[in-house]
């Protein structure tokens, strides 16, 4: 490993040490993310399996402790005060729901189901004697009933896919793709003091505009309980996600291998099969649109696809989604659109009239993303183009630092910076770490 490579890695190892908090969680980035994050978490557990396999542990442990009752895991999980982020506890209202956590206090949205497969690769990477057999069902039976979740509330035509009421659920906030649903919407302007754009330059941060509809679906799923079959007559933002999916079977395929690992639970490895080769199909249906050669999002209110590529078009390739002939279609795709003037990968469509290299999910590159599309060109076999994708993100951190997202264009005009958002940004150290110590998994 260059000399550089190794000080890059003592850095993002002290970087995730130094937001990890006393309650043995990390938090995303000081200031601007105070809290716990569910998918964030995910992501720096799979860091710290190569330094702290305690820390890994601890990582899923604590957020799987706010777990609710119908096996629900937050998007956030408010485990001490801060008043550096809006909209916090008061505003969510998790205690809404009947199946909230009575000891914590966390939000009552959710965010891509990322946990079976980063359990998976904790166990694979730990020494087989330092964490036990007993711990690794513990835990896998927890991510059991959050999935099943998924399949009893959040997919009222039984398709084995989840539907998303919330762009915050999706993770990719303000991605053009929600312009189309915000459209359909005529939502009262909010008078909040917003603090996100008092910690990075808020020109890059959703508009006050965007907040109103993030803020108002808050507030009707409020209305309604926090309850799903309430929320799926009402809500106007009503999405089957690829991202989101993708996350869902790949959980749902690391947790029967770890049931088949233990020798346990024959039910629950049917159960989660069934669901698979139904999502599967589904998503091969339902969110592939032959004219991109990729998958894109399904209006489920409004009954119709949205046309538009993004990063999250290409991660079905994680999940074992596509045939090997189609996988073919997607890689071409992703070549032509994202790869020519670009550091793979953009979040959003850089061909696109409504791509913006610096603004935020609008066309920045985010390194879990480039994770996500990583393991899924090498689960196809596509070597030379994960390498290619494995060497942009490196490159970007390199020259840029531990930032939050990085401007895509290979140019930049002098003076121009590459990295953007929070600093010292805890997923970005962490998959950083992964990466350079690439090792097999299936
Ligand atoms: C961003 O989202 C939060 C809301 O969840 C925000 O902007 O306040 C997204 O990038 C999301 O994917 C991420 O999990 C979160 C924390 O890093 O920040």
């Amino acid at each position: 490993m260059p000399p550089s490579d190794s000080l890059l890695l003592d850095q993002a190892q002290q970087i995730l040490m130094s937001n990890r908090q006393a309650g043995g969680y990390t938090i995303p980035c000081q200031g601007l993310y105070p809290f716990q994050w569910n998918w964030d978490s995910g992501f720096i557990a799979l860091g710290y399996a190569h330094f702290n396999i305690e820390a890994a542990v601890s990582e899923i442990k604590t957020l799987l402790d706010a777990q609710w009752s119908n096996g629900f895991i937050p998007h956030i999980v408010f485990q001490q005060p801060s008043d550096t982020y809006f909209p916090g506890p008061d505003f969510q209202r998790a205690d809404l729901s009947p199946y909230a956590h009575p000891k914590f206090s966390s939000s009552g949205i959710t965010q891509p189901p990322v946990l079976g497969f980063v359990l998976e690769r904790i166990f694979n990477q730990a020494e087989a004697s330092t964490l036990d057999s007993s711990l690794l069902e513990e835990l896998a039976l927890k991510i059991f009933k959050n999935i099943a979740y998924f399949y009893q509330n959040r997919d009222p035509n039984d398709e084995g896919l989840a539907f998303i009421f919330h762009n915050w659920e999706s993770g990719t906030d303000n991605s053009p793709v929600w312009d189309d649903v915000w459209k359909t919407m005529d939502v009262p302007k909010y008078k909040v003091q917003r603090k996100d754009t008092t910690h990075v330059n808020p020109e890059l941060r959703p508009t006050q505009r965007e907040y109103d509809h993030y803020l108002y679906l808050i507030d009707l799923a409020k209305e309604c309980g926090y309850v799903e079959e309430e929320i799926f007559k009402r809500s106007p933002l009503l999405i089957q996600d690829p991202l989101f999916n993708s996350m869902l079977l790949a959980s749902n395929a690391a947790l029967r291998r770890i049931f088949k690992s233990l020798g346990k639970h024959p039910e629950k490895i049917s159960y989660l099969e069934e669901k698979y080769q139904l999502g599967k199909t589904s998503m091969d249906q339902k969110l592939y649109a032959p004219d991109q050669g990729a998958y894109v999002y399904f209006d489920l209110r409004n009954n119709k696809q949205l046309p538009y590529l993004s990063s999250s078009s290409y991660t079905p390739l994680m999940a074992g989604i596509p045939s090997p002939e189609r996988a073919l279609i997607l890689v071409k795709s992703l070549q032509q659109r994202f790869a020519n003037e670009h550091y793979l990968c953009a979040s959003f469509d850089p061909t696109h009239p409504l791509f913006h290299p610096k603004k935020y999910w609008r066309g920045p590159v985010w390194i879990n993303l480039n994770w996500i599309l990583y393991q899924g060109l090498k689960h196809y076999g596509f070597e030379d183009f994960a390498q290619r994708l494995k060497t942009d993100t490196l490159q970007l951190i390199q020259e840029a630092g531990f930032y939050e997202y990085f401007d895509p264009r290979k140019k930049l005009s002098p003076g121009q910076k590459r990295g953007y958002g929070g600093q010292n940004f805890s997923w970005t150290a962490a998959l950083f770490i992964d990466l350079l110590n690439d090792h097999a998994n299936p």
